[in-house]
């Protein structure tokens, strides 16, 4: 439980240029055979030889083909070490024996449905042979598997397929070798019966690319989305970035237990089913969405990750920070920007934004960690993308291009760190980019006070940007874009110079404390439209009154601005309405935001997809996180009240909408998602008045439809009311799809989500169920992560939940430490929560710090948590 530190970064003493593996599978022991050619960094250095190895039983070891005798070497429980080397290069040989089967994990080699795979991102590697288990240590491989033919008929590792074989005891081999040398978090093994559904791509300069997904035989029909996703990422990533892929075959492989989302293996990506397989009868329209872009996150790291890969851990924004972005730039492309661009705010406010404000606040660039699992967070990731975001804010699309094609220029088949990506920006762009390192370096949600003087005389317009910068911290480099609206909703020109081009929307490059800002020839008194398309991840305050609020939630040419305006006004709503609550006082929905709601719904040129985001009301967690004290239950009932009145005032225009959308074919066209989405937003406003009526509409969706988006909202509808369709349609859905184990995930989940009031007891009960198992991390998730989310549910007073998730945490921390630790850190938001529930949680921290045998993976989010 040592920390390390950014600080303490040294270049590793020895290089490993090649390496040779040789696995022997077996359902007993598996043997790994490595030869490494090694080489000491400088000459004549005196150095220790310290490889990395955990869980290994070393066999034998050799030394440039000599056996070694147990006193040249040293094995504890971490380590291999040879004391004396040479200052040449050399060869060490070693065989290990390990138990894949045994591994629950799911780290290194494990099984999943009783096939063989690897997941070695950020340390799982040494788990599997002795290495130099570090980014900046990339190595040329090849990979033998043997094993049982007819158990493992499909045998894939990294690169191309070589040499293939069989053997006369039943058992087959085949050898891979991969030509791009890579770090070994990249090295990936895959042995079992799988379908391939195959494909193929020609890159732009004509080269073609066999396209391969391996499946579990009986998902064959639910690959053909994953396959097209593909082969848009790949065409996409040549037009907008000039990247081309470059091995002759790219292969993914989908399995049932896997613990995040996927793995960019060169060559040889290894997916959690759940972002693979499709059908419209079992996936919704998110998965959709969420397949694409993840095939497209993965396939777009074999530039930014593979080629150009981390120095050390500390750096990991510098790949994934910059391929979240891309596949954000992705998906708004393929989609609606407008769209994806709400939702990735939504994310990054909900939850880093949250993290932010939590014990485990941390720059994107972390300063130290505990266990390097703990840090594929939000705030590395999705803040991370968002600090990628202000660069090409900053510089421009072409400005932004110019910097990637230096970075390439100058650094692939490299090692390297954000410093040197910030570096090829501001060389490619002569731009001084010094004081952008405060984002890498400094924590927290900068906030920034904005005003604004208008003078009609002289007829400008002075903003005025104030950044609040804690004492410790320097002032950040914030583009803030911003466009001023004149009385009929139109957008002003803006002129800052009398040189200048005007443009309707500005880019103000705030760096001081404080800057103003003067706009030119501001005829009529203008409406301020701040932060544009959420121009940086910051927190804006600038005080509106609603009536501008509802005109910029009707008129504002940033469709982002004009939901963020709709979001204010509810959440200004929600709180005056939470005022009356606590002082006993009857409630009553402010008719001002009951008709910009109106409007919304009777705008026809809003798009579906849009307008079900604008419908959207703020989440209990967020508006929580707008508090200084959560207040859970006040909450709950007020956001509960202003659904129920939306629900009741307008329900004409509901059922219209409803009945408009309803009768649309199913396919997975953007026009008929928008369409789904709108219809699924007005069933749920209606399904509040939880009427004989409403019941029925749900369950006749419910029964009806033919794609799961429809059934999935229709269930959840029933979830939420108290009659007997509702019983009977859980029934109904667990006889229909309990044989496939991504749709039964749902199942677990939407009962999880019932804003009921007892939705703990089933979530207990739940837990008993026959399908239920902490071994699977889907359908782990799939019960606990999500309840945990449900607020109002989860943060009962009287702490029982709590208890519960605690028992789950302890257990998983002896099976799978890395999801233990996921789940853990809903407690770390203890200290927002009331005397009562501070307490409660409080509690089960302590017992949680107390158990012994804690991994480092819960050790570092609970001593932080409690410190
Ligand atoms: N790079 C992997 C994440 C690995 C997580 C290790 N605990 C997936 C991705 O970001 O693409
Ligand atoms: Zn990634």
């Amino acid at each position: 439980t040592q920390a390390i530190y950014r600080k303490d970064y040294q270049q590793p003493d020895f290089f490993i240029d090649s390496v040779d593996l040789h696995f022997s599978l077996d359902e007993d022991v598996t043997l790994v055979h490595s030869r490494m050619t090694i080489r000491p960094r400088t000459e004549n250095q005196k150095k220790p030889l310290i490889l990395n190895g955990e869980l290994l039983v070393l066999k034998s070891l050799k030394f440039n083909g000599h056996v070694l005798n147990a006193t040249q070497y040293h094995v504890d429980k971490t380590h291999l070490t040879l004391p004396n080397v040479p200052a040449e290069a050399f060869e060490l040989e070693s065989i290990v024996e390990i138990k894949p089967q045994e591994n629950t994990a799911l780290t290194g080699l494990y099984q999943s449905s009783g096939n063989y795979c690897t997941q070695c991102e950020a340390e799982g590697f040494r788990r599997i042979t002795y290495f130099l288990d570090r980014p900046d240590v990339m190595a040329r491989y090849t990979t033998t598997i043997v094993a049982d033919k007819s158990r493992y008929p499909v045998l894939l590792s990294n690169g191309n397929r070589v040499e293939y074989g069989e053997l006369n005891d039943g058992r087959h081999w085949v050898k891979w070798a991969d030509p791009f040398p890579k770090p070994s978090y990249l090295f990936a093994l895959v042995a079992g019966n799988l379908y391939c559904h195959g494909g193929k791509f020609t890159t732009r300069s004509g080269r073609e690319v066999r396209l391969e997904i391996w499946v579990e035989p009986q998902n064959h029909d639910q690959c053909e989305h994953a396959l097209q996703s593909l082969q848009k990422a790949m065409r996409w990533d040549e037009e907008r970035f000039g990247l081309e892929y470059d091995l002759d075959i790219y292969m993914i492989v989908a399995v049932g237990d896997f613990n995040m989302g996927a793995m960019e293996n060169k060559g040889l990506n290894v997916f959690n089913a759940k972002f693979v397989l499709c059908r419209p009868d079992t996936a919704t329209d998110d998965d959709y969405e969420g397949i694409e872009a993840v095939i497209a996150h993965e396939y777009f790291h074999n530039w930014t990750g593979n080629r150009v890969t981390c120095r050390d851990w500390f750096q990991l924004t510098l790949k994934e920070g910059l391929t979240v972005f891309r596949d954000q730039q992705f998906t708004e492309d393929m989609t609606s920007a407008a769209v994806k661009r709400i939702q990735d705010v939504r994310i990054l406010r909900s939850a880093q934004f949250a993290e932010d404000q939590s014990p485990m606040a941390h720059p994107i660039r972390p300063e130290s960690y505990i266990e390097m699992n703990n840090f594929y967070t939000v705030t590395v990731y999705n803040k991370g993308a968002e600090v990628i975001r202000l660069y090409q804010t900053l510089l421009g699309k072409d400005g932004f291009r110019r910097g990637m094609d230096l970075y390439f220029q100058r650094h692939d088949g490299q090692a390297v760190t954000c410093d040197d990506f910030r570096a090829a920006m501001a060389d490619a762009n002569q731009v001084d980019l010094t004081q952008f390192e405060r984002w890498y370096d400094q924590a927290g949600t900068p906030v920034v006070e904005a005003s604004g003087v208008y003078d009609a005389t002289a007829k400008t317009y002075a903003l005025t940007l104030r950044q609040q910068v804690p004492e410790h911290l320097q002032a950040w480099h914030i583009p803030v874009a911003v466009g001023l609206l004149g009385k009929e909703g139109q957008d002003l020109s803006l002129q800052l110079e009398e040189t200048a081009p005007a443009k309707t929307t500005q880019v103000l490059e705030l760096r001081e404390l404080e800057q103003t800002f003067t706009f030119k020839n501001i005829s009529e008194l203008p409406i301020p439209s701040l932060l544009r398309h959420f121009s940086a991840p910051i927190k804006l305050n600038f005080s509106c009154q609603r009536q501008e609020l509802a005109f910029l939630m009707a008129h504002d040419s940033d469709p982002f601005n004009r939901w963020e305006a709709g979001q204010q006004f509810a959440q200004q709503v929600i709180f005056d309405l939470l005022a009356d609550w606590q002082a006993g006082k009857t409630l009553q929905l402010d008719a001002l935001f009951s008709e910009a709601v109106l409007k919304i719904l009777q705008d026809d040129k809003l798009d579906g997809s849009i307008k079900s985001l604008m419908l959207t009301l703020p989440t209990e967690n967020f508006l929580g996180q707008q508090q200084a004290e959560v207040a859970v239950d006040g909450l709950f009932a007020v956001r509960q009240f202003v659904l129920k009145q939306l629900a009741e005032v307008h329900y004409a225009e509901w059922l219209a909408i409803y009945r408009a959308n309803h009768q649309m074919p199913y396919s997975n066209s953007a026009t008929a998602i928008a369409c789904r989405r709108l219809k699924n937003t007005a069933l749920h406003y209606i399904c509040r008045l939880d009427t004989p009526e409403t019941v029925n509409l749900a369950e006749k969706q419910f029964k009806q439809s033919d794609n799961m988006t429809d059934q999935q909202s229709a269930l959840m509808c029933l979830v939420n009311t108290f009659s007997e369709e509702r019983g009977q349609a859980i029934e109904y859905f667990y006889q229909q799809w309990r044989h496939n184990p991504l749709v039964l995930d749902k199942w677990f989940s939407v009962q999880a989500t019932s804003y009921l009031p007892d939705t703990f007891d089933n979530v207990k009960a739940l837990l008993q169920h026959q399908d239920f198992t902490l071994k699977n991390p889907n359908r782990a998730r799939s019960l606990i992560a999500v309840f945990s989310q449900n607020q109002a549910q989860f943060h009962r007073a009287d702490g029982l939940a709590y208890q519960l998730h605690a028992d789950i945490v302890l257990q998983l921390n002896a099976t799978n430490p890395q999801i233990a630790s996921r789940f853990v850190s809903v407690f770390n938001h203890w200290r927002r929560f009331d005397a009562n529930r501070q307490a409660l949680m409080q509690a089960q921290l302590n017992r949680i710090i107390q158990h012994p045998n804690l991994s480092k993976d819960v050790y570092e989010v609970v001593s932080k948590s409690l410190n």
